[in-house]
This record gives structure tokens, sequence and C-alpha cells, in this order.
């Protein structure tokens, strides 16, 4: 009945417009998402619904950049009678990145930062009547707020939730940088007992001395009172006091750890000592835990040897830039755990409060640091701002058992600045070193239950010679071996040598990670080809090196999931694709190789499943093309069934099983076995004939990317592009030319560059150099032929794919290109000119209609002018 009447309350609360609140003992708060209007700087008014930013839709289109300015948030708050004497705050938990709320058109903060919460005390401006809130975000570039550069895009605006929070004049404090108030540590803490300190801060802002009581209860995961404390204060008005309880001897603690998360409650009350009635109340989590990081023998949890492997996480996600609901937050964690990882960076900057309270739940370790990316200024301003922040990340998410290391540096001397003039770049590398050491104290003051970590990339002898090796507790590495350069086995090179020069510093593996565009496959992987096999290539070799090296404490993907990155070009533009999730978090094979890696119960997937929709030639004159398969496992060996008939049984190398499969047109059923495992998988094929001759594979099309061994999905028009082939008689294929090999020496696939006006990059960014002709030896009857060309020398260029994460372009050497593209003898493009006719790196698609007669198939010829003609794709349909 009680129920009935509150939601009846309630009902009539929201009708009215007037802010209803959930009651939660002395404090009231409720979320104020909704009702916004917003404008970008002299921009039309627009309604929007927090979490918002104003970036989602332009960093979808080609073009490089997005806006960073000055975007205006207002909102009414409705608040009655009954708000007047109490305190009123504002909880912004993430601003993008500099932020000015002004009530009633006066300013009540500035707030500095894209990544932490700040809390608005604004009673002083209200009028209880019609009161405005205003929320001036900006995002433009700032040489004192870090990031000042990163391989990740800087999405303005008010992109996490906004809280209303209404207490009591006596209150927990709401100034300590974005924090509840409650700090809590474990100082003791074994499997038999644990102690517990409750450091409170609470402040009386009322005209009156109040004498309160402060009670502290702490309750298992079932809600029984494990230990209780009480302790009486006065508290002046006006002023505010820190109150510490000691609660001694919890005996047998349940201890929280990956496997078990076991989570204690702490909730925190403040009591009028005279009435009785609770004037404010708090909980946070508590988990019993302890850990230590060993030079020698890794990582340990309670005692345990654990070997850490996780991923870094950004906070976008597909088309919602950084405005990403709660739901979807949590789900990373959940897919971060079903993977089978025990380990989250928080990368590269705080994120929001629903991932380490995930993190809490999972039994998921982190770590987490403050945007001090690439590269700093040597400003106090800048050195204040890093202070801030990695003074509000700690304080603010001080209670997570979760967390064991707090961070503050990524790559900082990744771009080497002052390069050509030695004696100021001193100068630069000592501000480095000086702020690495300001943060590294800072941290270790404020927190010195946990470990401070400071993250490099993998030039050895430039952070050694600066020092940053020596300053934090933990030494992380960014390694991209068989990426970035060189081959995947100098990976274990690299982390002996960690051992061998810095013995006593332990480290982890803070990132490392290859493309992988999820529409891209290669049955021959190689570097940079975007593939995901060689993804699963990579993966097993970063993964085999650090599980067999106990000094390896160890490491973390880059990345759980692919995410925006405007400055990155290449074959999802905008896009970095490291991420074992796609954007829209569907899973990618190497997702599947780490359950088969990590999850201790077995285990079996195939993992090609993903590539639903295959193409490929007929094997000579069989009805079947035979194509590898994969399954991922952490079983011995298995089984293949293709439409019901075995394949065989094969073992498992490193957790992956290859067999060749005689895939026939049409649907094909795959079905995996081992013990009593299975998986199964519909593969639809479509069968290309060896020649177009052959009668039992009737040909419906073909679509050929030149230069290229990669297979690319276009799944939004549902075209299946294969690799091409020199000419077969009989069948089709190029005759003359070679595979566009970049230039600038440039390590690419192809070209890395955006090809403007098509999302299939990939189907643009190969070609067939100083190609003559194109022949398909196709039956008489009627086609359409497409021809697909981009000038890929020239333009705007990135100087060299290698950590070049930033606008840093040069000019290539360009030359004239001039040829005439002739079909069976007409002329159909003559003096085609792709660089003057249609602008650099420029999708160009040319079709026409073509009737086959006397026998004589298609051929397409190319005629150099000047320089040499280029084919990137070609496409061919059967009309009847
Ligand atoms: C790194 C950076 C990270 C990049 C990554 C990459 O080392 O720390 O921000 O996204 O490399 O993909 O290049």
């Amino acid at each position: 009945m009680l129920k009935a009447k509150s939601l009846l309350l309630l009902l009539i609360a929201t009708a009215t417009g007037l802010t209803s609140f959930a009651q939660d003992a002395g404090r009231k708060t409720i979320s104020l998402n909704d009702q916004w209007e917003f404008n970008k700087e002299n921009g039309p008014v627009e309604k929007v619904t927090i979490p918002h930013t104003w970036n989602d839709r332009d960093v979808l289109d080609d073009a490089a950049g997005y806006y960073r300015g000055l975007g205006i948030y207002k909102r009414k708050l409705k608040l009655d009678e009954t708000a007047k004497g109490k305190n009123i705050f504002l909880v912004f938990n993430g601003v993008a990145q500099e932020a000015e709320v002004l009530v009633n058109g006066k300013s009540a903060v500035k707030h500095i930062g894209s990544y932490t919460r700040f809390i608005v005390p604004i009673s002083p401006y209200l009028n209880y009547k019609d009161d405005v809130i205003e929320v001036r975000a900006n995002n433009r570039f700032n040489e004192d707020i870090p990031p000042l550069t990163a391989d990740f895009t800087f999405f303005g605006g008010l992109y996490r939730n906004v809280t209303l929070l209404i207490t009591n004049p006596v209150h927990f404090s709401q100034k300590e940088n974005g924090s509840n108030g409650i700090f809590i540590t474990t100082p003791q803490v074994s499997a038999s007992t644990a102690t517990v300190q409750v450091k409170s801060l609470i402040d009386n802002a009322s005209a009156v001395n109040q004498k309160v009581q402060v009670v502290t209860t702490i309750f298992d995961a079932k809600g029984t009172t494990v230990s209780n404390q009480t302790t009486a204060v006065n508290i002046n008005k006006g002023s505010n006091m820190v109150v510490v309880q000691d609660i001694k001897s919890i005996q047998k603690p349940q201890l929280w750890s990956p496997e078990n998360p076991y989570l204690y409650r702490v909730v925190t009350k403040i009591i009028d000592s005279k009435t009785k009635s609770v004037i404010d109340q708090v909980s946070n989590p508590l988990g019993f835990r302890w850990f230590k990081f060993d030079a020698e023998k890794g990582f340990f949890l309670n005692d345990k040897a654990v070997k850490i492997i996780g991923a870094s996480r950004h906070q976008d996600y597909e088309n919602r830039g950084n405005a990403t609901p709660d739901a979807l937050q949590i789900r990373d964690i959940e897919l971060l755990k079903a993977m089978g990882g025990n380990f989250l960076r928080v990368a590269h900057y705080p994120q929001d409060p629903q991932i380490l309270e995930a993190c809490d739940r999972l039994g998921i370790l982190a770590s987490v640091e403050i945007p001090v990316v690439n590269t700093i200024t040597e400003t106090e301003a800048f050195t204040n701002n890093c202070l801030n922040m990695q003074t509000e990340m700690i304080q603010q998410n001080f209670n997570h058992p979760s967390i064991i290391i707090w961070a503050y540096m990524n790559e900082i001397l990744l771009r080497l600045k002052f390069s050509n003039d030695k004696p100021r770049q001193q100068v630069y590398f000592d501000h480095v070193r000086q702020l690495a050491q300001k943060l590294d104290s800072l941290t270790r003051k404020l927190d010195p239950s946990r470990y401070t970590l400071l993250v490099n990339h993998g030039a050895w002898d430039i952070y050694n010679k600066v020092g940053l090796t020596k300053i934090p507790m933990i030494v992380g590495w960014n390694l991209y071996s068989g990426w970035y350069s060189g081959v995947p086995e100098d990976f274990g090179k690299f982390l002996d040598r960690h051992h061998k020069e810095l013995p006593t510093t332990p480290f982890m593996v803070t990132e490392y990670g290859a493309d992988a565009d999820p529409r891209i496959r290669s049955f021959s992987p190689i570097r940079f080809d975007k593939s995901v096999e060689y993804g699963i290539k990579f993966n097993q070799v970063y993964l085999n090196a650090m599980l067999s090296r106990p000094f390896v404490a160890g490491g973390e993907a880059w990345n759980l999931a692919d995410f925006n990155s405007e400055t990155r070009e290449e074959t999802m533009p905008h896009i970095n694709n490291k991420g074992l999730l796609t954007i829209g978090r569907e899973p990618k094979d190497t997702y599947f190789l780490y359950q088969a890696y990590l999850l201790g119960k077995p285990y079996l997937k195939i993992t090609s499943a993903q590539w639903k929709d295959r193409t490929g030639t007929a094997d000579s004159a069989a009805l079947t093309s035979t194509q590898p398969v994969q399954v991922a496992t952490n079983q011995k060996s298995a089984e293949l069934f293709l439409n019901g008939k075995s394949l065989g049984v094969k073992d498992a190398v490193d957790h992956i099983i290859d067999w060749q499969v005689p895939f026939i047109n049409g649907k094909n059923q795959l079905r995996v076995v081992s013990g009593d495992q299975s998986d199964q998988a519909d593969i639809n094929f479509q069968l290309q004939p060896y020649k177009f001759k052959d009668a039992n594979i009737p040909f419906k099309n073909i679509n050929i990317l030149l230069g290229s061994k990669r297979f690319y999905i276009d799944e939004k028009e549902h075209q299946l592009w294969m690799p091409d082939q020199p000419y077969k008689a009989g069948a089709w294929g190029w005759i003359g030319g070679d595979p566009y090999k970049g230039t600038n020496n440039r390590i690419t696939y192809g070209s890395d560059k955006n090809i403007l006006g098509t999302d299939n990059d990939p189907v643009f960014q190969t070609q067939q150099v100083g190609i003559k002709q194109f022949k398909f030896d196709v039956p008489d009857g009627e086609y359409e032929l497409a021809l697909y060309f981009a000038e890929l020398v020239g333009g705007e260029t990135k100087e060299a794919l290698a950590y070049n994460l930033d606008n840093n372009h040069k000019k290539e050497v360009e030359e004239q290109r001039i040829f005439d593209v002739s079909i069976n003898g007409t002329a159909f493009l003559p003096k085609l000119n792709l660089a003057a006719d249609f602008g650099y790196t420029t999708a160009v698609k040319k079709t026409t209609r073509i009737t086959v007669q006397n026998g004589k198939g298609i051929s397409i010829d190319f005629n150099a002018i000047e320089g040499k003609p280029v084919l990137n794709a070609v496409q061919l349909r059967k009309i009847y």
C-alpha cells in the first residue's frame, strides 16, 4: 500500500514537471540527463539527451577533422520549496574538455579535463523558481591541457551522466576533487584476518554547531553486518573535519579475486545525535585482497601467482562517439570477462564510473591513467593540470578494489621534439622527467597502497637515457614488433632484454596489437594487410612469449574494441582497427583465440564462422573450392565435418587448428567436434567457375581486387571481392604490370590513404600498375562491367605509417599518368587522367554494358600515353 502511494506521488511530481527523488537516507540524487537544449557557438538550438557529443556525426564523414570549439547546453531546473535550506550540487561525470557551469547566468565553476568528475555546489545561485543551468563546454586545442595529441578522437560535449545531488547542510564533503568524501583502505589483510580504515570528510554548512555520530557498517555480500563502528563528533558551524575509523579484526575475510570477486559494502552514515535521524549516507565497495609485483616472478594476488592478461579500452562506440550509454559501457567489461581476461587497462584516461564498478563486480583487475600522451607542454599550467587530473583520478576512484595501479604517462617520447637542437632537447627531456617524478611522488603520497606505472613505447634507449624507467614502480612497454616494425618474433627478445638490463623492475606489456579490419581476409596474411588472419598469427606469438616468461607480469591487448581516431586513414579511415572486437562490439576471430587461450573450461569455436559469406574459384575442373578454415580451441585435437563428411582429426598448434575445406557452391555446413564439445557454422559459398565454359558452375558475377591477395567483404552492398590472378586462358586475369608497392618507402599494403567518396577503401587501395590487358573469356551474352580506379600517388601523404598518428603530411613525387582504356577494341575511357579528372585518392567507378558475341569474350586494353596505366578493381556481372 505504502509502495503504491509513493509511486503515485512520484507520478504526480513527474507530471507536474517537479523534480522527484529517490529517497536515500538524508541525501537525494536524480539524473539530469533529459531536457537539455544544445547549440554549437552560433549554431542552431536542438533538444538533446545526455550522454551527448557534438562530434558523433562529423567523424563519420570522409573529411579529416571535426568540430573543436564551444558547445552550449542549457536546461531548466525545477526545485520546490523543500529544497531551500539544503545543499544542492550538480555532479558532472565528464565534460569534454573545458567546462564552465553557470547558474542563472552566474559562473559557478570552471573545470579542466574531459575525463574526471566535478561537483558544483549551486545553492548560492538558486532562486528555487525558474532556475537555469548552462554548461559551456569546449574541446578546442589548448596547449595546457592533456592530451595534446593522441591516436584517438577528442570528442566534445556533455558526454557522461549529469546528476542533481541534494544533501542536508551537514554532509559528507563534496569538495574533495569529485570524490564522495570517503576513503577506505585495508591496512592489514590476510586470509585469516583484516583491518579496515575508513576516513570520512564531513562538512557542516549550517550556521550552528552540530553534534553528530558517524556510523560505519560493513555488510557482507548477503547483507549481514560484519562490523559496525560509531564515532561521536562535534562539528562547528561552517567548518569541516576528518573522521578516521579503524575497524579491527575482521575474521576470515572472503577474499576478492578474478575467480571470486567477493564484495563487501561499507555504508557510512552521519546521524543526528539527538534525534537519531540519518542526515547523510554514502555506500562504497570493499574488497579484501593484497597483491605484489615481482621483477623475477611476475604478479601475485593474495599470494597466488596470477598472469595478467587483458586489454585496454577506449570509451567510444560505433556511431555514438564518446556518448556511450551505461549499458554498453558495462557490456564491454562483461565481454572482457567472457573472453577470459582478468585485467583492464583503462586507457588513456579515466572512464565512466560504471567501468570500475563493473570491474569490482566481475573480478577484473585494473589500472587507470591520466591522458598525458605523446608529448607535454613545458608550462606551469600544463604541469598543474596534470597534477590535478592525477589527484582527481585517484580520489574519485580510491575505493575500487579492482584498481591496483595508477599510471600517468604514455609514450611521452614518441615524437622527439627539438631533434636539431640537442641542448634544447635536453631541457625538454629534463622537464619530462621532472613531470614524471612529480606525478609519481604525488601518486605514492595520495595512495601508498597501489603501484605506479609509466608506459613507454619500444624505443628502449631513449626512455632509459631520459630516466623514465627509473621513476615508476612498474614499467609498461607498448610493443608492436611485427606491426610497426620488425617481426612478431622480436617481441620475445625485447622481453628478455628488459629482464636482463632492468632485472629489479617489474614490467607489463601495456600494449601490443595488429590492425585487423573485420572485412579483410587472407590466405597468405602479411604485416599491414589488415587481415583478420594476420591478427591471429600475431597474437599467438605474443601470447606464447608472455605466458612462457614468468618475469612478465602480464600484457594487455591493444585494444578491446576498435575505436575512433580521426587522423588515421588506412582501410577503415578514422578508425583504429586493433580491437579484438569491432567498434560495434562484434567479436573478431582474435577474440575467440583469446577465449581458447584463457578460458579454463573446454572451448571449441570455428573462428572462420565470422566469415559467413565466401567466394573462390573452383579447384581445376572440380565442383569445389578448397579454402582454409580455422578453429580455436583449448583441446588437443578436433574433427571437422563438412556437410556431414569428416575432414579428419587434427591437432591444435597454439590453440588453432587449420583444415583445408572443399566448399561447394551454396550452403556448406561445418561442424567441429572434440570430446563433448562441438560448434557449427553455415557458410554460404559463391563458387566461381575455373573456366567460364564449365556448365556445372553457372557464372553470375565476379568482383576482383587488383594487386591484392586479400578477400574483402563489403557488408553494406553484400559484395564479395577476391584476389586477382594472372590471365588463364578460358578463365580471366590480368596481363602485364605489378602490384602497387607504395612510394616514399612507406611500409604499406597497397596504399594506406583514405580514398574519398567511398566506404569501400580496400577496393581502391591496391592496384596493378603498368597493366596491359584484363581478359574475361566469358561465353556470349549480355554483361555489365565496372572498372574501379583511384590515383594512389600524390596529393596529401602521410610520411610513414609507423607511429605517425598525427597530421604530418609530405608531398609525394607525382608523375603524370594518362592512358586509354578500350573494351573489345572500342574506346571506353580515352585519355584517362585520374588525378586531373577526379583528384587524388578519389574513388572512380566506370560502368558499361557489353554484348559478347562470336565467342570473343571481353578484353579490356590499357594503352599508356604518359606514365603507367593502372586498374584497381574490376567487376563483371552477367545479365542474361
Ligand atoms: C600506441 C599508443 C596507442 C595507439 C597504438 C596504435 O602505442 O599508445 O594510443 O592507438 O599505439 O594503435 O598505434
